[in-house]
């Protein structure tokens, strides 16, 4: 299943890092952005995940992240995501870097996730920052305002055409550049800046693996594209590295 240079720098590495999009999460029945019958295909993004989308219609934007609410409050991680969970034990330095918004990399036990566009768990007052959780907007009627001003709340997620928390970029740039291995699991690469990641790496000296079960923009560049659901490939990847790295010692 995988190459003996592959083998050899799970054998090897110090530093991994790893790049997830909703790929990953599509096992756990999150549906995905655009393949096939994701969420983008019936939907413009721009018109439910921006400011200008929010503010022409506040009601439809919140009624599509309140389904989404339902939907990741239901869901479980998957074995991809435990799998990920796991490789934070193996290596000395593991980070994930990821472009869901699901907390499913937190809730399969990750605990080193720098969250790229937010998170559905979170909300807060447009007008002066109150933060409230998923129990008390959903409980709201209407769009939810905020009980000490009454400002709109929003879901703390980042939208098309918004900045991304800098923290969060500026250690998931860290983390792609010092990668020995970068893997890239579960996206489409469509959208910037995360999808400049994986080539920022690759630069940097690490070795590129994708895993997906279609090719995208980046899998030309890729070092190792590994072809398939990330529910199946993570944990045999996992196995391969822990015996690797026995076999090293
Ligand atoms: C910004 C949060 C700086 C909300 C999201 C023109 C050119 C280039 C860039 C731009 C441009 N015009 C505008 C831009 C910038 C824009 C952008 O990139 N647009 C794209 C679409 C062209 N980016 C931004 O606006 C970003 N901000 O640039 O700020 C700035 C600011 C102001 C002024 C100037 C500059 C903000 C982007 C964040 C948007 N928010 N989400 C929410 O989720 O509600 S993006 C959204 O797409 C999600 O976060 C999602 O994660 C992300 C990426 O999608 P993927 O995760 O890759 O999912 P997708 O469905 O696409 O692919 C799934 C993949 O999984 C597929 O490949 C499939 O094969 C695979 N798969 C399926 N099953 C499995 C699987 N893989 C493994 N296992 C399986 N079982
Ligand atoms: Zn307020």
């Amino acid at each position: 299943m995988i190459s003996e240079r592959l083998r050899n720098a799970l054998a090897r590495a110090r530093s991994v890092a790893a790049l997830t999009g909703a790929g990953i999460s599509a096992e756990s029945g999150v549906p995905t952005f655009r393949s096939k019958g994701g969420i983008w295909t019936k939907m413009r993004p721009e018109e439910l995940a921006s400011m200008d989308g929010f503010l022409r219609n506040p009601e439809l934007v919140w009624e599509w992240y309140g389904q989404r609410k339902r939907i990741m409050a239901e869901v479980q991680p998957n074995p991809g995501h435990r799998a990920l969970a796991h490789m934070e034990h193996l290596f000395p330095h593991f980070a994930i870097i990821t472009q869901n918004i699901d907390n499913l990399h937190q809730r399969s036990g990750s605990t080193v996730v720098h969250e790229l566009h937010g998170n559905i768990e979170r909300n807060y007052c447009m007008e002066c920052g109150i933060r409230y959780g998923n129990a008390e907007v959903l409980s709201m009627t209407g769009i939810p305002r905020c009980t000490a001003c009454g400002g709109p709340i929003r879901p703390d997620v980042v939208w098309f055409g918004e900045m991304l928390p800098m923290e969060e970029w500026n250690a998931a740039v860290r983390a792609a550049e010092s990668a020995d291995i970068f893997l890239s699991i579960g996206t489409s690469a469509a959208v910037q800046p995360a999808a400049s990641l994986p080539g920022l790496a690759k630069e940097a000296g690490a070795l590129l693996v994708e895993i997906n079960p279609e090719p995208t923009s980046i899998t030309s560049h890729a070092d190792e594209f590994l072809q398939g659901p990330a529910g199946t490939i993570l944990p045999e990847l996992y196995a391969l590295a822990v015996a690797a790295r026995k076999e090293s010692q």
